[in-house]
C-alpha cells in the first residue's frame, strides 16, 4: 500500500465491539492506520483501546475528558490524521454496523472521486435490522436532503465515508459544530460546495449487536435545520424535483457526476 490511509473511530461506551473491530480492520491490511476518539466512555471502552496499541502500533487513542459530541470527535480525528500526512481519511461506526470488508471499495472509488460515502440507499435499500418506522424516518430524510440541496447523493447522513486529504484540507473544520446526521450533512454540503466530486458505493448497512445508539431526537432536529441551511437556490430546488423523483441517470448526468457506485450493483456481502 503506497498510499497513507487513517480510519477514524469514535467510540463511546463501545466496550463490546472495539476490539473485535481493530482486529478485522488490521486483519485486512496491517498498513491501515486506526485513530480511536474516545470520550471517557463509562464502560472502559478507552482502556480497551490503550490495552491493543501494544499489538498495533498503527492504532492511536485521542482520549477527551467527556463526552462532546460525535462532530467533534471527528474533526479531532481528522486533524489527527492530517497532520500525521494522510492521504485518505476514512471514518466508521465502531459497531459493526460499517463492515470493514467495504473499506477496500471505499477506498478503490476513491481513485475517481475525493468523497466516497458508504451508502445504504443507491440502488435500492439495505439496511438490515431496523424497525420500519427508523428506516422510513431515514430515508425520508435523506430524499428531503436530496430535494433541498438538489444534489444527487443517496445517503447524506452515512457515517461510513473515504475523504481525499485536499477535502478536509480545503474545508474549515473549526467552523463546524453540528453533531451526528447533521454532521455528515453539513460536510457534504461543504464539499460540493468547494467543487469536489461526491460518490457512493452500495453498502449493506446492520444494526449494531451489542451496546445501544446514541442517536437522539435532538440530532434528528439539528440534521433538519442544517438541511434548511444548506439550501440550494429555491427556483433550483422547484426545477429539479422531477429528477429526483424520476431519473436519477439524467439528474447524475446533469450535475456531470461521475459515479463509480453505478457499477457495484450487487447487494452481496464484501468478499
Ligand atoms: N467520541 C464519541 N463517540 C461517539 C459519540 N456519540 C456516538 N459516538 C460513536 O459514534 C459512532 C456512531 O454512533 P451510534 O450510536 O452508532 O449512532 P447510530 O449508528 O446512528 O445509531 C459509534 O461508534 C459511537 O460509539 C460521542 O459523543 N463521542
Ligand atoms: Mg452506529
Amino acid at each position: 500500500m503506497t498510499m497513507a490511509i487513517y480510519i477514524v473511530i469514535p467510540t463511546f461506551n463501545e466496550a463490546s465491539n472495539l476490539k473485535e473491530l481493530v482486529e478485522r480492520i488490521f486483519s485486512l491490511h496491517p498498513g491501515f492506520y486506526i485513530i480511536v476518539v474516545d470520550d471517557n466512555s463509562p464502560d472502559g471502552t478507552g482502556k480497551i483501546a490503550d490495552a491493543l496499541r501494544g499489538r498495533y502500533p498503527h492504532l492511536q487513542v485521542i482520549h477527551r475528558p467527556c463526552q462532546a459530541g460525535l462532530g467533534s470527535a471527528y474533526i479531532e480525528g481528522f486533524k489527527a490524521a492530517l497532520g500525521q500526512g494522510a492521504d485518505l481519511i476514512m471514518e466508521m461506526d465502531a459497531d459493526f454496523s460499517h463492515d470493514p470488508g467495504y473499506i477496500a471499495r471505499l477506498v478503490e472509488a476513491s481513485n475517481n472521486a475525493d468523497l466516497v460515502i458508504g451508502s445504504r440507499y443507491i440502488n435500492g435499500v439495505r439496511v438490515e435490522g431496523w424497525r420500519f418506522r427508523r428506516l422510513l424516518l431515514s430515508k425520508l430524510a435523506n430524499i428531503f436532503v436530496s430535494f433541498v440541496m438538489v444534489k444527487p447523493v443517496w445517503d447524506f447522513t452515512a457515517g461510513f465515508r473515504c475523504y481525499r486529504r485536499k477535502v478536509l484540507e480545503a474545508i474549515d473544520l473549526e467552523q463546524i459544530n453540528s453533531d451526528g446526521y447533521a454532521f455528515q450533512i453539513e460536510m457534504t454540503y461543504l464539499a460540493f460546495k468547494h467543487g469536489f466530486k461526491v460518490a457512493e458505493v452500495p453498502i449493506i448497512f446492520r444494526e449494531r449487536a451489542y451496546g445501544c445508539s446514541k442517536i437522539s431526537r435532538k440530532v434528528v432536529w439539528e440534521a433538519f435545520w442544517i438541511t434548511l441551511k444548506c439550501h440550494a437556490p429555491w427556483r433550483d430546488v422547484w426545477a429539479h424535483l422531477p429528477f429526483l423523483l424520476k431519473d436519477y441517470d439524467e439528474f447524475i448526468s446533469k450535475h456531470h457526476l461521475n459515479n463509480p457506485g453505478q457499477h457495484w450493483k450487487s447487494d452481496q456481502d464484501p468478499g
